[in-house]
């Protein structure tokens, strides 16, 4: 069996939202479209608590984008956004939610971001992704959302490493892109890691 997995289509990724991802609203139609061909599709919410410490404003004098080392691990600071039962956190109007048979929220824990929809940055907690896949008898996944550069990226690599066949739906997915470059080097790492790289209609037709 094969999954589509959308990732974090939410109003804080779109244009004027909180952490905009430029031109994420136009992948929607395309996203409608993929739904429309997968017996299985699940989407990730990213789901934090106002207090997370991803969040520049939880730590005094500094700004998103900074990089600060939170136990060990190397954080990438952002603006507050995707607030548990916020207007940002909501799935994009548009979106054919309808459509899911599955949501995996991520990100909830204060203490540990979580990119992947599979486990949380220090791999300690797994989502429950992983064993409702398997539960589904899911086999191969089919990636598509935001951004490609972060959920996108390590939703993938998780995926490669837990075994599942995976493609990425090129144009179906748009980057942060916080250094010039970082879409096509997030491309390049799941190309090498074993991912598939597909425009949708490659995949459709597969
Ligand atoms: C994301 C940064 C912070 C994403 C989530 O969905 O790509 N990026 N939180
Ligand atoms: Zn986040």
């Amino acid at each position: 069996m094969k999954a589509l997995l959308v990732v974090d289509i939410q109003n804080d990724f779109l244009p004027h939202g909180a952490l905009a991802v430029s031109d994420g609203d136009t992948i929607i139609p395309t996203v409608n479209t993929l739904m429309q061909h997968f017996e299985v599709v699940v989407a990730s919410q990213d789901w934090h608590p106002a207090d997370h410490s991803s969040f520049a404003s939880q730590h005094t004098g500094q700004q998103p984008g900074t990089v600060i080392d939170i136990e060990g691990t190397p954080q990438i600071l952002w603006p507050d956004h995707c607030v548990q039962h916020c207007s940002g956190a909501s799935f994009a109007s548009g979106l054919d939610v309808q459509r899911f048979d599955h949501v995996v929220r991520k990100g909830d824990d204060r203490r540990v971001d979580s990119y992947s929809a599979f486990f949380d940055n220090d791999h300690a907690r797994a989502t429950g992704l992983d064993r409702w896949l398997r539960d589904h008898d899911v086999e191969e996944v089919v990636v598509c959302g935001l951004a490609a550069d972060y959920c996108v990226k390590f939703t993938v690599l998780d995926a490669l490493q837990l075994g599942f066949s995976t493609t990425l739906v090129s144009d179906a997915t748009r980057a942060v892109e916080l250094e010039e470059g970082d879409l096509d080097r997030a491309l390049e790492e799941m190309r090498s890691a074993g991912a598939k790289i597909q425009d949708h209609e490659a995949v459709l037709a597969g």
